[in-house]
């Protein structure tokens, strides 16, 4: 066929960065497929890769701005949309100062570098400390560790899975969810990699998961008690005389306060409360100080919940006492071509600088905590956020008690989005604005190649070009930052900052440019990740804080909490967990046919001691509940649960009246953030704590 093109880029729906070949016919799409010559995924994609065009197609994406009124939606022009927002927000501010308008990213934000190099001014423009994101509903406890150990937020170690010989995986699901802060297309091969060179891959997990059946060792664990698994780990390290800081050890302080404050938590005394055998921890922590190489990896499982910044303290703490940092084949740092790591020796951290309004809880990697934003809404009194602006997320369906936020964002004086479809969070706003996406949007990634297992880099072209009345999501974002602050444009695009930072960035001296990523179109190879921590250290006396105050501080909340003595829960005897689905991406990729088609994956899985005690059969409807609210959905009778733990899919529920999305609706499943609490936080960062709900389940028609 003479008219085919072939088209190279990067997906954006995950981190995973995987490099796609699409091959064209005039507009139509023939295939979507793996690029084999991208350096880095080398062909690897998952399903929802070939679901782009569906996005691109879908007919009830929105293109034109929409304004609610009593008669339902009506289509505006731009300029009368940005006039608008204008005015009220203005106005608000005016009446009730500048944090009377919050915002709200979501998790697209971060596959998008229009927005991450557009936010800065648009914050500043807003002049608003009321924000908040997804951040605060997954990784907020990796960027509080790194910021108090390494002294900088975004500096965080990426496990080296590609070298190591022994990797222990808790409450991470790679091989559905591709990877998450640890960047790696094709994570199953890498896997098995290990295995292949002798090694050795170990997951703990409330759940036998998809990852866990390819792993040489499964154990299962109670949820929430990751931390003190791991405090055991490290207590057992020094008891046995096990600690190697390696070449790290000139550079590391606090080893004696982390001494002192891992001595209580012998594995005997946590053995069951985890319900792991301290045989088996000790033996865990042996086997991590032998092998040659080894790290440790946790993820959502250990970062959404109760003790998640203990959790990821202590994650980086096994990593240094193994000598397993910044290491081959441990837990190593990127040198990305666009850095995000900025010196911020001598500057006045952000971290902890305000507190929030209502519940005094901390603002972290420059926002507040998602758990706490109706609150910030409802609660009147100075200070109360009157107006929003949501971009790119979906709290509805995403945050903790989703509903009372939905709730909250009903009772606003002015509700902005800026989304592509109309759904349970959009439906709030006064105003949507419809922005590009996917294959219409060049595409670069600033975070995923900061939390890749190697240094690579790509600029992809967007495939289609925009229609002249659509608006990429930087567009919208600088016009109103024009607006509000009545400046003249800059001319600066994207394109440009994104070229300043590569040709300023490591590799600007050996030709690191847009226009030389414009002549790889698949992508240039910079190599696997090398030490280089002593470098990038950004703490104020140049060194590794092993046990920061804030996180030894902590362990007083983890020692009262009863998680080490608790009994049974007779209203609640359940701990619900997420669970995340090869075929679908949070909240809004249900609009793809080909994703969703066949039975309803949003089931509770229930282990079959539990379901008999509780007469349910596999397929017949559950109730679940807690004190917050109440779903009901198909039971699945799965033997891969630990008894006492449900699981449910997070990032569904789209059974909501007055949104847009057919294909969605039709298979809407329900969203278990309608049962988890806002007032269930990880006390120590404010990031919610969605895994370990207490619920009670029974039959609906009981
Ligand atoms: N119970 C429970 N809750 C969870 C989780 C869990 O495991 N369990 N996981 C949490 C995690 S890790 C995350 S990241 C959050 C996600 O939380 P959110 O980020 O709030 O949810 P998303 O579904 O990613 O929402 C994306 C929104 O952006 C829109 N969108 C998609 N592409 C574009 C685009 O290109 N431009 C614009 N402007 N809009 C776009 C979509 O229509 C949708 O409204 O959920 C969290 N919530
Ligand atoms: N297909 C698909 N891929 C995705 C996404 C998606 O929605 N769909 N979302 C993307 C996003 S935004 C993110 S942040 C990443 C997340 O990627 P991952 O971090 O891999 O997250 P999950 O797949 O949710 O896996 C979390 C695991 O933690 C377990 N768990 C729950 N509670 C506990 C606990 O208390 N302790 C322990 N040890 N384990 C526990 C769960 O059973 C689950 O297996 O995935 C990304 N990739
Ligand atoms: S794994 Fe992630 S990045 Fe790769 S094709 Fe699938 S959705 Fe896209
Ligand atoms: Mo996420």
């Amino acid at each position: 066929m003479s008219d085919t093109k072939t088209h190279y880029r990067t997906c954006n729906i995950c981190e995973a960065m995987c490099g796609l070949e699409i091959k064209l016919q005039g507009e139509d799409i023939l295939s979507i497929k793996g690029d084999k010559d991208d350096p880095f995924s080398q062909g690897h994609i998952c399903p929802k890769a070939v679901a782009l065009q569906d996005f691109y197609k879908d007919k009830d994406r929105l293109k034109t701005p929409l304004r609610k009124t009593a008669d339902g939606w009506q289509e505006i022009s731009w300029d009368e949309a940005f006039e608008e927002i204008t005015t009220r927000f203005r106005d608000i501010q005016q009446a009730h100062g500048k944090n009377a308008v919050g915002t709200y990213l979501g998790n697209p934000n971060a596959h998008n570098f229009g927005n991450a190099v557009t936010f800065p001014g648009f914050f500043k423009a807003l002049g608003s400390n009321n924000r908040y994101s997804s951040a605060s509903a997954d990784q907020l406890p990796h960027h509080v560790a790194s910021n108090y150990m390494f002294g900088a937020g975004m500096l965080i170690p990426i496990p080296d899975i590609d070298h190591t010989d022994f990797m222990l995986i808790i409450g991470a699901n790679p091989i559905v969810s591709n990877g998450s802060l640890m960047t790696a297309p094709g994570v199953g091969k890498r896997l098995k990699a290990i295995q292949q060179r002798g090694g050795k891959v170990v997951v703990i997990d409330p759940r036998r998961t998809e990852t866990a059946r390819k792993s040489d060792e499964h154990l299962f664990i109670r949820p929430e008690t990751d931390a003190l698994l791991l405090l055991a780990m490290a207590h057992t390290l020094f008891e046995e005389g096990r600690v190697r800081l390696g070449h790290l050890e000139h550079l590391i302080e606090g080893i004696d306060q982390l001494e002192e404050a891992v001595r209580p938590y012998p594995p005997e005394r946590v053995a069951d409360a985890c319900g792991i055998e301290a045989a088996t921890i000790r033996r865990l922590a042996r086997e991590m100080a032998d092998a040659p190489t080894a790290v440790c990896y946790s993820r959502m499982g250990a970062s959404t919940q109760s003790f998640g910044g203990l959790c990821q303290w202590l994650t980086n703490v096994l990593n240094l006492l193994t000598g397993n940092f910044d290491k081959r084949g441990g837990a190593m740092f990127t040198q990305p071509a666009f850095d995000l790591v900025r010196s911020t020796k001598g500057k006045p951290s952000s971290y902890g600088r305000y507190e929030s309004r209502v519940r005094k809880l901390p603002f972290y990697n420059g926002e507040f905590p998602v758990a706490t934003l109706a609150d910030e809404i409802l609660t009147p009194g100075e200070g109360q956020i009157k107006a929003m602006m949501t971009i790119a997320g979906n709290p509805v369906l995403s945050s903790p008690d989703g509903a009372r936020l939905g709730e909250a964002f009903g009772s606003l004086e002015f509700m902005v989005s800026v989304d592509i479809y109309l759904n349970e969070t959009t439906r709030y706003a006064d105003i949507i604005l419809p922005a590009t996406t996917g294959l219409e949007v060049p595409h670069f990634d600033v975070f995923f190649n900061s939390f890749a297992v190697r240094n690579t880099a790509k600029f992809s072209e967007p495939l289609f070009a925009k229609a002249p009345d659509q608006k990429h999501d930087w567009e919208i974002l600088k016009e109103l930052a024009l607006r509000l602050t009545g400046r003249e444009d800059d001319g600066l695009t994207p394109e440009m900052m994104l070229d300043a930072g590569l040709k300023h960035g490591a590799y600007g001296d050996q030709g690191m440019s847009l226009a030389k990523l414009r002549e790889n179109p698949h992508g240039v190879d910079l190599g696997p990740l090398q030490p280089c921590l002593e470098q990038r250290l950004q703490t104020e006396d140049g060194r590794i804080h092993i046990a920061p105050q804030l996180h030894i501080d902590d362990l007083d909340r983890l020692e009262t909490s009863g998680i080490l003595s608790e009994g049974e829960d007779p209203t609640y005897p359940f701990s619900m967990i997420s669970r995340r689905l090869a075929r679908s991406h949070n909240t809004w990729t249900q609009n793809s046919h080909r994703l969703v088609k066949g039975k309803n994956p949003c089931t509770l899985q229930i282990h079959s001691a539990d379901a008999r005690k509780l007469g349910l059969e596999d397929g017949q409807a559950a109730l679940v509940s807690s004190p917050v609210g109440r779903i009901e959905l198909p039971v699945e009778i799965d033997d891969d649960m630990f008894e006492g733990v449900v699981s449910v899919p997070q990032g569904w529920g789209h059974n909501r009246k007055n949104t847009g999305m057919t294909v969605a609706e039709s298979q809407p499943g329900v969203s278990m953030n309608d049962v988890t609490d806002s007032q269930r936080i990880d006390a120590l960062t404010g990031n919610a704590a969605f895994n370990g709900t207490r619920v009670a389940v029974q039959a609906v028609d009981a």
